[in-house]
């Protein structure tokens, strides 16, 4: 995994700069593809009384994802001292496979080119990417 170029990071920030009031809707789109192109991650959501991909559930943890990565995009110069808290909720109390932050990350990315066609070139695509992933590594951190 190579680490994000300065060029990779202003490329992040512009672009969230641009999709960022669109975030909740990407959030909410991204967790219901996630969980019907993947359905074993429904494992994780036992405790929604409905876990269908349009349910209630579904979209808020879709917004609540997104504030995740919106943080993230603030703390780009040092993602694994960022998400600490988060890592550990997702390792120690979640127990994520972190196989899925690979999984809702590719979904996320699948939903902003459908929103965004235009602003997602692939330039864009390969720093949101890389993003993501590092994102992805600094959440799985506490799984070491
Ligand atoms: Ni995740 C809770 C951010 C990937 C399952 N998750 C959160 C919260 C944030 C968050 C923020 C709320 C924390 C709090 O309550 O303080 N999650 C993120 C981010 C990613 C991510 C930024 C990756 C981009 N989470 C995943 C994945 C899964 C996942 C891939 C499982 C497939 N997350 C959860 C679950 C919760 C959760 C489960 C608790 C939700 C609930 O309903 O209590």
């Amino acid at each position: 995994m190579t680490s994000l170029t300065a060029k990779d990071k202003s490329t992040v920030k512009a672009f969230w700069a641009k999709v960022s009031p669109k975030a909740q809707d990407i959030g909410a789109d991204a967790v219901s593809r996630m969980l019907t192109v993947y359905p074993q991650t429904k494992t994780y959501f036992a405790h929604w009384k409905d876990q269908s991909p349009t349910s209630a559930s579904a979209r808020k943890h879709g917004i609540t994802v997104m504030s995740g990565v919106a943080d993230a995009v603030t703390k780009i110069d040092d993602l694994k001292g960022g998400l600490l808290n988060l890592s550990e909720l997702h390792a120690f109390t979640l127990r994520v496979d972190p196989a899925n932050f690979k999984i809702l990350s590719h979904n996320i990315l699948v939903v902003m080119a459908i929103m965004f066609p235009v602003e997602f070139t692939p330039e864009v695509h390969v720093s949101m990417d890389k993003f993501l992933a590092s994102l992805a590594l600094a959440l799985s951190e506490k799984y070491r």
